[in-house]
């Protein structure tokens, strides 16, 4: 069993009412459950860290084996939507990989391009996650990863957690140095998932609302 997991309040609407449904047609398609939260779960942390908060208390009471969690600003292309998670993790999900994250940057002429240089330099890793997609296990480790994470962004790494990007930050400057936690992690080709040059999942993102909307409705009419 997979839950897939979405947060988003009413003040996106202007795109939800694509994606959501979306993402419940694939749902429907492979019997997964599709988990919508429409409320911020921190009242004092920026609203992204709710995503984490909500992931926390979703593995609390959900026996699915596998726990999906996708920002609203994405759509599955038509032609996809046949493409199974359980393949994904099973091609990707390997060794002691227990996370896959959409890898924060995309494809060009067929070569994989780092969104952000200077942090892929800094960090010396040339993919970094991006932490508005990922497919999770639903076990103690990844547990342990999620407090972890949420931990750090409300104590000792309080100071980054509302510097863009807040819940990356903390990710890459905390979770992923302690190497028991980092090397749960596995990434998703960007031909999987990407802000472009991308065919099952398209993760828009530093666009207005408008033009994600524009972009997700595209999509959606081909379905519907
Ligand atoms: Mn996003």
């Amino acid at each position: 069993m997979i839950d897939i997991l979405m947060l988003s309040t009413e003040h996106i609407d202007i795109y939800t009412q694509y994606s959501i449904p979306i993402w419940k047609k694939y749902c429907e398609i492979h019997g997964y459950k599709f988990c919508h939260y429409g409320e911020k779960l921190i009242p004092d942390m920026a609203f992204t860290w709710s995503r984490i908060k909500m992931i926390q208390d979703h593995f609390k009471t959900s026996d699915a084996e596998y726990v999906m969690m996708v920002d609203a600003d994405t759509l599955i292309y038509k032609d996809q939507l046949e493409l199974s998670l359980e393949r994904l993790i099973t091609q990707y999900m390997t060794g002691d990989k227990k996370i896959l994250f959409q890898k924060d940057g995309s494809d060009r002429l067929g070569i994989y391009f780092s969104h952000n240089w200077k942090l892929s330099l800094e960090m010396k890793r040339w993919a970094l996650p991006n932490a508005g997609f990922n497919i999770m296990k639903n076990s103690p480790e990844v547990h342990e990863f999620i407090d972890t994470w949420l931990e750090l962004g409300q104590g000792k790494l309080k100071h980054l957690a509302d510097i863009h990007p807040r819940t990356q930050n903390v990710l890459l400057r905390g979770v992923m140095l302690d190497p028991k936690l980092d090397k749960l992690i596995g990434y998703l080709p960007s031909s999987i998932v990407s802000k472009r040059n991308t065919k099952f999942c398209k993760h828009l993102s530093a666009m207005t609302k408008e033009q994600i909307a524009t972009e997700i409705k595209k999509e959606y009419d081909k379905i519907f």
